[in-house]
C-alpha cells in the first residue's frame, strides 16, 4: 500500500484540525482528532465532517471514520451547551443532521471503527454510517437524560431503525451500557473483533467494498435504505428501476460475462 497522502488543501493536516483525513488507495481514512477531549464533537468537528462527506474526492471509493486515542467518540462537546437558547439548539441540532446526513447520503460507502466510548452523539455518528465495526472494548450508551437533554443528531430516527424503540427507550431512561457483544446482538454493530483489530479488519471491508461496482454501490447507499422505507409498491418500483440501471451499465456487462466464460471467482 501506499504512504497515505493528507488532503491539506481541504480540510488541514495540522495537530489541532478537529478531523484529519489520509487516502491508502481509494479509502478515505478520516479520524477523529481530539483525544484529549475523548473526540468529543464540537461544532469545528461537526462542521469539518459535513464538509468531508458533502463531496469526497473523486479517487475514493470508501471512507472509513475512526477515533484518535481511548475511544471513538464521548458525544456532543458539552461546553457547547452550557448557555443554549432554545433557537441555537433547533439550529445546532439541524447542523448535526445535515452533517450526518451527508455521511448517510455519501457518494460513497462508510465504515466506522468503534472502540471505547461510542457515546451520545458519538453513537448518533456511528449509526449515520453504513458498517459498524467495533473491538471488544467498546461500549455504547446514550447518556442524554443523565445531562438533562435528548439526542439531537438523528438518534431517535436511526437508532430505532437499528435496535429498536424498545432498546434504546432502555438506553435513554435508565443509562444502560451495552457491550461490544451485546451490540453485536442488538443488530447495533455488524461485526466485533479483537481488541485493537477493528480497523485492520474495517480496511479489509473497505478493499472488499472498493472492489464493487461503483454502481451497485451507490444503490447499497442511495436506493437500498430509501427502498427498504417506503411504502412496499413505491419501494418495489425503486428496486426495477435499480435493478435496470445497474444491468445497463458496462461493468455489469463485463463482469456478467466474465462469469459466464469462467474467468471470475465463484462465491466462497
Ligand atoms: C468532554 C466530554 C464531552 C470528555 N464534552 N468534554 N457525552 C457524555 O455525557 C459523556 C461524557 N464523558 C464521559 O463520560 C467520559 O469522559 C468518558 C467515559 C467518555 C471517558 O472517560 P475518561 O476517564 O477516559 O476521560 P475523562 O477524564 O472523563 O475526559 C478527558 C477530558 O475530556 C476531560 O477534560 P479535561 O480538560 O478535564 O482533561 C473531559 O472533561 C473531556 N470530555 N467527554 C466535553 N462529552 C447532538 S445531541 C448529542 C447529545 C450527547 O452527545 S449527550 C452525551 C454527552
Amino acid at each position: 500500500m501506499t504512504q497515505p497522502q493528507m488532503h491539506e488543501a481541504l480540510l488541514g493536516a495540522s495537530s489541532d484540525a478537529p478531523i484529519e483525513v489520509a487516502v491508502q488507495d481509494s479509502v478515505a481514512i478520516v479520524t477523529l482528532n481530539r483525544p484529549a477531549k475523548r473526540n468529543a464533537l464540537n461544532d469545528g468537528t461537526i462542521q469539518a465532517l459535513h464538509a468531508f462527506f458533502s463531496a469526497t474526492p473523486p479517487e475514493v471509493k470508501v471512507a472509513v471514520i475512526r477515533g484518535a486515542g481511548d475511544c471513538f467518540s464521548a458525544g456532543l462537546d458539552l461546553t457547547e451547551l452550557t448557555d443554549q437558547s432554545i433557537t441555537g439548539g433547533i439550529r445546532h441540532s439541524r447542523l448535526w443532521h445535515r452533517a450526518f446526513e451527508a455521511i448517510e447520503f455519501a457518494d460513497v460507502p462508510v465504515i466506522s471503527v468503534l472502540h471505547g466510548a461510542v457515546v451520545g452523539g458519538g453513537l448518533e455518528l456511528a449509526a449515520s454510517t453504513h458498517i459498524r465495526v467495533a473491538d471488544g472494548t467498546a461500549y455504547f450508551a446514550l447518556p442524554e437524560g443523565q445531562r438533562g437533554i435528548f439526542v439531537g443528531g438523528g438518534g431517535s430516527v436511526r437508532l430505532p431503525r437499528l435496535i429498536g424503540v424498545h432498546r434504546m427507550t432502555d438506553m435513554m431512561l435508565t443509562g444502560r451500557v451495552m457491550e461490544a457483544q451485546d451490540a453485536l446482538a442488538a443488530g447495533l454493530v455488524q461485526y466485533v473483533v479483537e481488541p485493537g483489530a477493528a480497523f485492520d479488519h474495517a480496511m479489509t471491508l473497505a478493499g472488499r467494498i472498493a472492489n464493487n461496482a461503483p454502481l451497485t454501490n451507490f444503490a447499497v447507499v442511495h436506493a437500498l435504505p430509501r427502498a427498504a422505507q417506503a411504502a412496499p409498491e413505491h419501494g418495489l418500483m425503486l428496486e426495477s428501476l435499480m435493478a435496470a440501471i445497474a444491468q445497463g451499465d458496462d461493468l455489469a456487462k463485463e463482469r456478467l460475462n466474465a462469469f459466464l466464460s469462467k474467468k471470475a471467482p465463484k462465491v466462497r
